[in-house]
């Protein structure tokens, strides 16, 4: 066991000792492939919100808790829509190049800078927990690939504000290979020149992938624990000491924090419930609900969960259990499957996996993956299929009857993980199924799956906040579908009002959603802000569906960042889009009850 990772050819770029061997070695062979010019990248300042202090004034964005504003009446932290505002054609390339390269709103996540304030999600009653002195300590370790510096950079710095020094011991930045020229420099320049010492960097000359660069991250750690941590996190108050403590009682737990939804549209942190972990006989992640026996125990909502899987991107675990347990399977590419094979690995070889409620770290979720892998293979499968015939035993049977394409794929060779499931003793996956995840058995291959959590869309139906016409101060005329409102993907015009046609009834509920005639969504592009808004299913999950009315009778898409207008008032086409908010006369509205 225990190999320091020098399979993989990698370079130190400084930090800690390593800083005298540090040189400045372009990456051979890979040059660039469309890189960012430097102005879409935020300046290195340690202020809150990088928005002109007079924009932000007129337009009451933003203050020192980053888009989350505090209500002064509630004393609530709440989120402020107009984060992303447009104010330039700028602003909307950084938007729009930021949703095409990374899939969230990078206009925002610049904005926000390195450092904000998150609301505590926590159960109240975790704040009376106190937790040992003698802590292990951690290396946090984060492997990224073409990540968005200002989401990087807020990953880190969430770490060095909310964690006590003496815990942790470094961060080790893995950058898989990354692609964008400025991403390289301008992070090498930082973390030398404003990070501590004990933030290291490494660069893999070649692209791993997520799972051997974490190997990568791990070999060259020296801290008790290995903390892993995808490169969009934030980590919440009081995220580490809860991870820590059950390690410290045994050494064989791996914990996981609760994952938290920050929006890839407003990068709105929202708390998530506490569901589990489980998965599907594709062999995909699920979350599960908690069954109510392991919520009962005295500790009520605090106490740790077992979990049968892991999400994957965060956990925490003993380095030399780490290394004892086999690390990962190295023979996995890019991303997918690693989290099922060492949740199994965990459970089946003597370990356990918990989920820890009062820790809780914020992630960003996006809609795609904004990467592929460089051959453009199915990493996933390829990935599932070692896991299956290293761990599955005779119910890989049940993933093949899911995918029978690939019951004669190749996947690399597996003798070495078999030896070590030999090696340590492990249990079968029948012993898991029937001990550590019971449901998966009742339900079956071909029986239907329990109830599903969607832990990043609202559950109940929003509750409706008004229902009346969308009129257009200007032309006197009304917001309709152009073609029939139930056409998915039709535009919106406006034309002469008729307070009997049904067809011209908006619904506006608390997620901010407009429906019309009770069917479809308005609806506006994620990756060019300058199309038009369209009708579309309604997804629930915020975002390029969230319109808010605003001063001087705006109507204001959250994601895109621009008004709705009429773009030629004097025509009968009527036709509608979105531009950047002036106030004029054309982006007026009123909704009428
Ligand atoms: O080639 C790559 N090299 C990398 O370094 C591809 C990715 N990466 C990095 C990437 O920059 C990121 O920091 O690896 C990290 C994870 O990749 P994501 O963010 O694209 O993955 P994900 O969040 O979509 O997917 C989840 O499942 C993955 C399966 O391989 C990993 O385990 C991710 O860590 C995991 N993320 C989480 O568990 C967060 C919660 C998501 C849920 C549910
Ligand atoms: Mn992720």
């Amino acid at each position: 066991c225990c190999s320091r990772g020098k399979e993989y050819v990698h370079e130190w770029l400084f930090g800690g000792e390593e800083n005298q061997s540090f040189k400045n070695v372009p990456i051979k062979g890979l040059e660039p492939q469309r890189p960012f010019p430097k102005k879409f990248y935020p300046r290195f300042t340690r202020g809150p919100v990088h928005i002109p202090e007079k924009q932000q004034k007129e337009n009451k964005i933003g203050n020192s808790f980053g888009n989350h504003i505090q209500d002064p009446v509630k004393g609530e932290i709440e989120f402020s829509p107009e984060m992303g505002m447009i104010f330039n054609e700028e602003d909307q390339e950084v938007r729009d190049l930021g949703y095409q390269k990374h899939a969230f709103n990078m206009l925002i996540s610049n904005r926000l800078g390195y450092h904000r304030e998150v609301p505590d999600t926590r159960d109240p009653k975790c704040r009376e927990k106190s937790y040992p002195a003698d802590l292990p300590s951690a290396s946090v370790v984060i492997c990224f690939f073409n990540e968005a510096l200002s989401a990087l950079l807020r990953t880190v710095h969430s770490v060095l504000d909310r964690t006590p020094a003496h815990l942790l011991h470094e961060i080790i930045l893995v950058d898989d290979n990354s692609e964008l020229a400025d991403l390289k420099k301008d992070l090498s320049e930082y973390v030398k020149t404003q990070l501590p010492k004990t933030t290291k960097l490494v660069r893999n000359e070649k692209r791993e992938g997520l799972i051997r660069g974490r190997m990568v991250g791990a070999s060259h750690a020296t801290g008790q624990v290995l903390v892993f941590l995808d490169s969009h996190c934030e980590v919440n108050e009081m995220w580490l000491q809860p991870l820590l403590t059950p390690i410290r009682e045994d050494r064989r737990t791996v914990v996981c924090p609760v994952i938290d939804i920050i929006s890839a549209d407003t990068l709105s942190y929202s708390s998530s419930p506490v569901v589990r972990g489980g998965f599907n006989w594709g062999l995909h992640f699920k979350w599960d609900l908690v069954p109510l026996a392991e919520l009962e125990g005295p500790e009520g909502a605090t106490a740790p969960i077992k979990s049968p899987t892991m999400a994957g991107g965060l956990f925490a675990m003993d380095r030399e259990y780490f290394n004892e347990l086999g690390q990962y399977d190295s023979g996995m590419d890019i991303w997918g499957g690693e989290n099922l094979e060492i949740s199994f690995r965990i459970w089946m070889c003597g370990g356990r996996l918990l989920i820890i409620p009062c820790s809780r770290v914020g992630h960003i979720f996006r809609k795609r993956r904004p990467y592929g892998s460089p051959g453009g293979q199915d990493t996933m499968a390829h990935n599932s299929l070692r896991l299956a015939h290293v761990w599955m035993d005779e119910y890989k049977e049940q993933y093949f009857a899911l995918r029978p394409e690939l019951r004669m794929r190749g996947y690399g060779n597996i003798t070495d993980r078999v030896e070590l499931r030999k090696r340590l003793n492990c249990k079968s996956f029948k012993w898991y199924l029937d001990n550590i995840y019971p449901e998966m058995q009742i339900s079956g291959p071909n029986a239907k799956a329990p109830q599903p959590v969607f832990i990043n869309r609202a559950q109940k139906r929003p509750k409706i906040i008004q229902r009346g016409r969308l009129y257009h101060l200007q032309t006197n005329k009304c917001l309709v579908a152009q073609g029939h409102p139930s056409q998915k993907g039709g535009l919106v015009v406006v034309r002469e009002c008729d307070y009997n046609d049904q067809n011209q009834v908006w619904i506006y509920n608390e997620d901010h959603e407009l429906i019309l005639n009770n069917l479809l969504c308005l609806d506006v592009s994620e990756t060019r802000s300058s199309d038009p808004p369209r009708l579309m299913k309604c997804h629930g999950s915020g975002g390029s569906q969230q319109w808010t009315f605003g001063k001087n009778n705006r109507l204001y898409q959250v994601s895109v960042g621009q008004c709705l207008k009429v773009v030629d008032p004097l025509s009968h086409k009527g036709y509608v889009t979105v531009a950047i908010c002036d106030g004029s006369l054309p982006q007026q509205w009123h909704f009428e009850s």
